[in-house]
C-alpha cells in the first residue's frame, strides 16, 4: 500500500492532476465526506488527509510514504526538526502548485525602510517564525518575534505588531486590511515529500508516482 498524505483546500484540488498523470483519481470528495482515508481507483494507493502544517511530520514518521506541502511549512519543519527530518525526508520536486510569496508587511503610512534605517527594533507577528528569523538576521535587523497561529494581518492594526511576515497570492488580504508590502523574502511553491525508508522498500511503486508527477508539473 502506498499512502499519499494531503491537507485539504488549494493543495489537495492542486495535486489532482498531477495524481491524474499517475492514473490515480480519488474516489472521494474531502469537502463532501468526513473520511481521512480516501481510497483511489488503485487498489494500493490511498490518500490520507491531515493539517497542512502536519504532512511533513506523517512523512518523516512513516504514517505516510508522501506528500505535498509548501515550501513554508516544510522550511518550518525542517527548523524544528533538525538533521533527523533532513534525513527522513527526500525532495525529490518542486510542483509548482499552491504557488505564493512569503513577504513583510506593513500597516500602510508605516515607515518601514525608516525603522531599518534606524536601526529600530521591529516587533514582527507571524506563523513563519524560522524564516522570518533567518530574513531579518540576515538584513542584520533587529526583531522581536511573536508567534501566531492565523490571522496576521490583524496584528499590526491592534498594536500587537509593527510588521507581519505571511504568505500573499493576489495581495487582496493585505489590501482588506490596509497593510502593504514592504519586502518580498522567498517565492513559495509546494514540493513533494518522500519517506527515504518507504522510497527503499517500495521503490519501483514510488519511482512511478514521482516520474508521472514530473511530466505532469507546469511549466514555467
Ligand atoms: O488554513 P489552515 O489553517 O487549515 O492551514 P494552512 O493555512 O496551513 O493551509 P492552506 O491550505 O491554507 O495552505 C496550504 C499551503 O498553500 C501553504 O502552506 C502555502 O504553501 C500555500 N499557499 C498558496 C497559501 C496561499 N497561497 C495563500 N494565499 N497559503 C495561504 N495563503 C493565505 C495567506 O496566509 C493569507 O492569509 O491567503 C491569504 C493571502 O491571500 P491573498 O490572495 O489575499 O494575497
Ligand atoms: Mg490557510
Amino acid at each position: 500500500m502506498i499512502t499519499l498524505a494531503l491537507s485539504k483546500g488549494r493543495i489537495f484540488d492542486e495535486t489532482m492532476p498531477l495524481l491524474a498523470a499517475a492514473g490515480i483519481t480519488v474516489l472521494e470528495d474531502p469537502e463532501k465526506s468526513r473520511k481521512l482515508i480516501l481510497p483511489t481507483n488503485q487498489d494500493d494507493v490511498r490518500v490520507v488527509l491531515v493539517r497542512a502544517t502536519d504532512v511533513p511530520t506523517y512523512v518523516q514518521y512513516g504514517g505516510a510514504d508522501l506528500g505535498v506541502t509548501g515550501l513554508d511549512t516544510l522550511l518550518e519543519h525542517s527548523a524544528d526538526w533538525g538533521a533527523s527530518s533532513g534525513a527522513a525526508l527526500y525532495q525529490p520536486l518542486d510542483l509548482r502548485i499552491a504557488r505564493c510569496r512569503m513577504s513583510v508587511a506593513v500597516p500602510d503610512g508605516f515607515d518601514y525602510a525608516g525603522a531599518v534605517r534606524q536601526g529600530s527594533r521591529l516587533r514582527v507577528a507571524t506563523k513563519y517564525v524560522a524564516i522570518a528569523r533567518e530574513f531579518f538576521a540576515n538584513k542584520g535587523v533587529h526583531v522581536d518575534l511573536i508567534k501566531l497561529y492565523g490571522s496576521m494581518e490583524l496584528a499590526p492594526l491592534t498594536g500587537l505588531a509593527d510588521a507581519i511576515v505571511d504568505l500573499v497570492s493576489t495581495g487582496n488580504t493585505l489590501k482588506a486590511n490596509r497593510l502593504v508590502e514592504v519586502e518580498r523574502i522567498m517565492d513559495i511553491s509546494s514540493r513533494l515529500v518522500v519517506n527515504q525508508a518507504a522510497l527503499k522498500l517500495k521503490q519501483a511503486r514510488i519511482r512511478t508516482i514521482i516520474d508521472a508527477f514530473a511530466g505532469a508539473i507546469r511549466p514555467e
